[in-house]
């Protein structure tokens, strides 16, 4: 089954969201196997956005989330990757359509609440670099019967 890192950022955390962007993961059938509120330091979030280096709003990205806390989530189920970056909506808030998490919450694109990985390859090196195997709950969920045909 595939899994997927959502990251909380920190204006998520600091606005109160966290609650209900999980729950909004939670709903669509997403299985939750990984949770942790952390702070994401400087050589983290170097490695984690390493492919937006060089770019002119690079800088603030590292220092927005490294600012404060975030909730970091692994979770799992049939595209996991697709649907919950299509759960998040686009990147810029004010291109994202109303009923996702950002086009319903959100403003700024250096505001925008979530993140998640982009591709199954990402998500591995991510969940990598975020959670300890020892960190991932492998269980059975009962409601999956209703959830999974
Ligand atoms: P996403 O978070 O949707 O995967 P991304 O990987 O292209 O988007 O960019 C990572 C984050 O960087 C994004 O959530 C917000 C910020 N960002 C992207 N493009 C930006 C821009 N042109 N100006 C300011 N911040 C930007
Ligand atoms: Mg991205």
């Amino acid at each position: 089954m595939q899994r997927t890192l959502v990251l909380v950022k920190p204006d998520g955390v600091q606005r109160g969201l966290a609650g209900a962007i999980l729950a909004r993961l939670e709903r669509r059938g997403l299985k939750l196997i990984g949770l942790k509120m952390m702070r994401i330091n400087k050589d983290v979030a170097a490695r984690h956005y390493a492919e937006h280096h060089g770019k002119p709003f690079y800088e603030g990205l590292i220092a927005f989330i490294t600012s404060g806390p975030v909730v970091a989530m692994i979770w799992e189920g049939r595209e996991a990757v697709s649907v919950v970056r299509s759960l998040m909506g686009a990147t810029d808030p004010l291109k994202a359509a109303p009923g996702t998490i950002r086009g319903d919450l959100a403003l700024d694109l250096g505001m925008n609440l979530i993140h998640g990985s982009d591709s199954a390859g990402r998500a591995e090196t991510e969940i990598a670099l975020f959670f300890q195997p020892s960190e991932l709950h492998e269980y059975e969920r009962t409601a999956d019967r209703w959830i999974r045909e």
